[in-house]
């Protein structure tokens, strides 16, 4: 017959092997979670500079870009080591929507990229695909860090990141109103849509939470210089802070 104090230490022996054993499965569950959200997205819409920061980020050169028609995907190291998939969505209408919905289940951040020079005329357009992206059940379940980064800063008539912010809580707080009257069909509500942040109250990024939503500015060029100087380091830290 056993004797209680070697039933004891069996029974720790278990204990310990099953803690072990759990850890070991919670860190694996957890590596896979993390290995499969790669994606950092650069989105927006056309012109704002998303082709040339990729150029930058991933191939350190300018490069004469045009219109993209097709995503541009690569691996990233950042300065801290960490692995990341970058990827450059075109913003022309017609494609931004498709690949966007393509890339965002691999997201583990979404950068927005604006042209601050043009934003106060371009306002309506660059609000409203915004406005989709953070209306997204998609978004919302797959991402929960994103970046407003407010570039063509190199030039005097850039809009500061402030101001942009301001810009677009106004005209999403409008939208949101004009929007959500058609997020309602006689069998209830749209369940391809999320109402944006808090009816109680006017639209503030803040109300997003635990979407995390930052603003950054910078220029990818200066000037109309083919090789001209750039500063992206606001991007590349919040890159690095979220990898
Ligand atoms: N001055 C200045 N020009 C820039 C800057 N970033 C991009 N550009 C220029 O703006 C134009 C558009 O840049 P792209 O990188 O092609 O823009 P995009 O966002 O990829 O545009 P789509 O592919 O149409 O969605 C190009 O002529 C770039 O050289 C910047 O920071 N400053
Ligand atoms: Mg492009």
């Amino acid at each position: 017959m056993a004797s209680p104090s070697i039933d004891q230490q069996t029974l720790n022996v278990i204990v310990a092997v099953c803690v072990i054993l759990l850890t070991l499965v919670f860190y694996l569950i957890y590596k896979r979670v993390k290995g499969s959200k790669r994606g950092i997205l650069l989105t927006g819409i056309c012109g704002g500079g998303k082709t040339l920061i990729y150029s930058r980020l991933v191939l350190d050169a300018f490069k004469n870009t045009y219109t993209s028609i097709k995503e541009n995907v690569s691996e990233y190291i950042t300065d801290g080591g960490s692995s990341v998939q970058l990827v450059a969505i075109p913003g022309h209408e017609r494609l931004r929507e498709k690949f966007f919905a393509q890339y965002v289940e691999h997201a583990r951040g979404i950068i927005y990229v604006i042209d601050s020079v043009t934003v106060q005329k371009e306002i309506k357009d660059v609000a409203e695909f915004l406005y989709n992206i953070l209306t997204d059940p998609k978004t919302l379940s797959n991402c929960n860090k994103m970046l407003i980064f407010c570039n063509k800063h190199d030039k005097p008539t850039a809009k500061g990141a402030g101001i942009i912010k301001t810009l677009l809580e106004k005209e999403l707080n409008t939208l949101r109103t004009t929007k959500s009257h058609g997020l309602f069909s006689t069998d209830g509500e749209d369940p391809s849509k999320v109402y944006l942040g808090s009816p109680a109250a006017d639209f503030v990024f803040a109300q997003l939470y635990p979407l995390e939503v930052e603003f950054g500015e910078g220029f990818a060029n200066e000037g109309d210089e083919k090789e001209g100087n750039y500063d992206l380091e606001q991007l590349l830290t919040w890159i690095e802070k979220v990898s």
